[in-house]
């Protein structure tokens, strides 16, 4: 059963492990890398597909909406609010160059969560004050999956534990070995891409990560 937009909050709240399925990166299916994730103790999955072709994009958004709903986990489109309405996603995730988040509010409505990249305090201030549902605060550390934007360290991290309200996830570079850094700065919350989703055994990637995030 899809979540009701209060649910969701709560439930985005709860999240601890945020896995994006970046399809160019996924060494198995995205299906399977979806599936393997959620057993390995993933809570949200955001499909992510910038140079996929638009119907492939489209087919796994409807797939993925439906394994979510069965298994019961947090189901986010990057950047395509057309997609996010049209597959019932429960939200979308916009970055600093995509839309405005009061025109992405506009297209989604209230009963979506949207999720936010910030890089700097200003950046995370203004999302929360936009009305932004949470907030994705890197990369913390280098990352080839991201390598266009600086990394900020987890100095960050620690400004944002002390004034932001919303929750928030670290994200880049976060692997097995310097998750503790990123918890210890503050962070409850992490979002993960090739950590988990380029490696041979995606259920032991994530169980490892999760095992970290409850210690
Ligand atoms: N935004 C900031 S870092 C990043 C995004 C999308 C990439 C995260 O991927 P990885 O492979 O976990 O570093």
């Amino acid at each position: 059963m899809a979540m009701s937009d209060k649910d969701l909050r709560k439930a985005i709240k709860e999240a601890r492990l945020y896995v994006l399925l970046t399809i160019n990166l996924c060494k198995l299916s995205v299906l399977d890398t979806a599936r393997l994730a959620i057993r390995g103790g993933a809570d949200v999955l955001q499909l992510r597909g910038k140079d996929v072709p638009e119907k492939e994009l489209r087919r796994l958004a409807l797939e993925l909406r439906a394994l979510t709903k069965e298994i019961g986990a947090i189901f986010i489109i990057n950047d395509r609010p057309d997609i996010t309405i049209e597959a019932q996603a429960d939200g979308l995730h916009i970055g600093q160059e995509d839309m405005p988040i009061e025109e992405a509010r506009r297209l989604v409505g209230n009963d979506k969560l949207i999720g936010i990249s910030a890089h700097s305090i200003q950046q995370a201030r203004q999302a929360q004050a936009n009305g932004a549902d949470y907030l994705g605060i890197g990369p913390i550390f280098p990352t080839d999956t991201k390598a266009r934007v600086n990394p900020v360290g987890t100095q960050l991290i620690q400004q944002v534990a002390k004034e932001i309200t919303i929750p928030f996830f670290a994200i880049g570079g976060i692997d097995t070995y310097n998750v503790r850094q990123v918890l210890a700065a503050g962070a409850t919350r992490i979002a993960v891409c090739s950590a988990i989703v380029s490696q041979e055994d995606v259920l032991d990637a994530a169980r490892g990560l999760c095992r970290e995030l409850s210690r």
